[in-house]
């Protein structure tokens, strides 16, 4: 394997500092504070692994730094080649409001492996692996989404749960979901978590759909790539600087409806660490001057899917 077992434990450490990290900012409607606590652990600890690696979804270009930018270079540069993802706080608001469901997350491939995309919007919908690859479409229209997946299910309208985010943009998706009598379970952030709680029946949601984060669709890509779920995004451009930083990147048809295997190839990890508890994993706990961390990783070469890992550090 080219991302090692020791690869894989050394992430998981960085996520769980990264988000021990933000264990003073809980509550403390500080989120640039949180996250910048996170970034600089996240960073410093990945500069010491044995690796040779570059920023290829991060928070921002070179001119925001402390943030970590995209084509940042990481490591040091003994080992192998890979590209990462970084979200060292996903749920800046959860951190900030002590509300369930933020996490410390990294993602990495194999060089060349994983999508390079600049921080823009993009659309998603994602299923669980019941559902047939290629069955529901983001180009469907809300209701053939839902006869579709009800089709393949047997679930009556009734019965099939949708998480959205809670923002105006989705105003005609969720009164058309209203109309169909689906249920919708509201997000206020944090779509990562959002789609992998479609790989699970006890997380009861069937479908992820709406516009979120593009750098966020494609981390949760790497995840559901392991556990088999699907994936489609398209990314939306807005402005002009916006389709030209995205040429710049190397992407060429500016309306492509990106499949997982489009986004990320080969060996791929996923590690997410919980600040705040939330639906997937348990946050950070100060016990008897111990933190205790909940991380759940994914690789997709040793068939390891949603493992959780307790790491405690004094
Ligand atoms: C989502 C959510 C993130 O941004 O991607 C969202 O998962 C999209 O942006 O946690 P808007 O808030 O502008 O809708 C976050 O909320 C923050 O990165």
């Amino acid at each position: 394997m080219k991302l090692s077992q020791e690869l894989l434990n050394n992430l998981v450490k960085i996520t769980s500092n990264s988000a021990i990290a933000c264990y003073p900012y809980i509550g403390k409607n500080e989120k640039i504070l949180a996250d910048k606590a996170a970034t600089d652990v996240m960073r410093d600890q990945l500069n010491k692994l044995n690796i040779d690696g570059k920023v290829v979804i991060g928070e921002g270009e070179l001119d925001e730094a402390p943030m970590l930018y995209i084509g940042e270079i990481l490591g040091n540069g003994n080992g192998p080649q890979i590209d990462i993802a970084v979200d060292p706080v996903e749920g800046t608001n959860f951190v900030a409001k002590n509300l369930p469901g933020s996490m410390s997350v990294l993602a990495v491939a194999e060089k060349g492996n994983l999508l390079n995309a600049p921080e823009t919007y993009m659309d998603k919908i994602v299923t669980g692996n019941h559902i047939p690859y290629g069955s529901m479409d983001i180009d469907f229209t809300v209701k053939k989404n839902i006869n579709i997946y009800s089709e393949i299910t047997g679930k009556k309208n009734s019965e099939i749960v949708v998480c959205i985010l809670n923002r105006p943009r989705h105003k005609k998706i969720i009164s058309e979901l209203k109309k169909l009598n689906v249920n919708i379970k509201f997000l206020t952030d944090g779509d990562v978590s959002a789609a992998l709680l479609v790989s699970d029946k006890k997380f009861n949601v069937d479908i992820y759909m709406g516009i979120g984060g593009g750098p966020e669709g494609v981390i949760a890509a790497v995840a559901l790539n392991t556990l088999g779920c699907n994936f489609q995004g398209r990314f939306l451009f807005k402005t002009k600087s916006d389709k030209r930083r995205a040429k710049e990147m190397g992407i060429k048809d500016l309306n492509k409806k990106y499949e997982i295997n489009d986004i990320v190839k080969g060996e791929s990890i996923f590690c997410a660490t919980g600040i705040t508890t939330g639906d997937l994993m348990n946050g950070v706990i100060l016990k008897n001057g111990k933190y205790v961390t909940e991380t759940i990783v994914t690789h997709n070469k040793s068939f390891l899917e949603l493992v959780k890992k307790e790491v405690s550090i004094t």
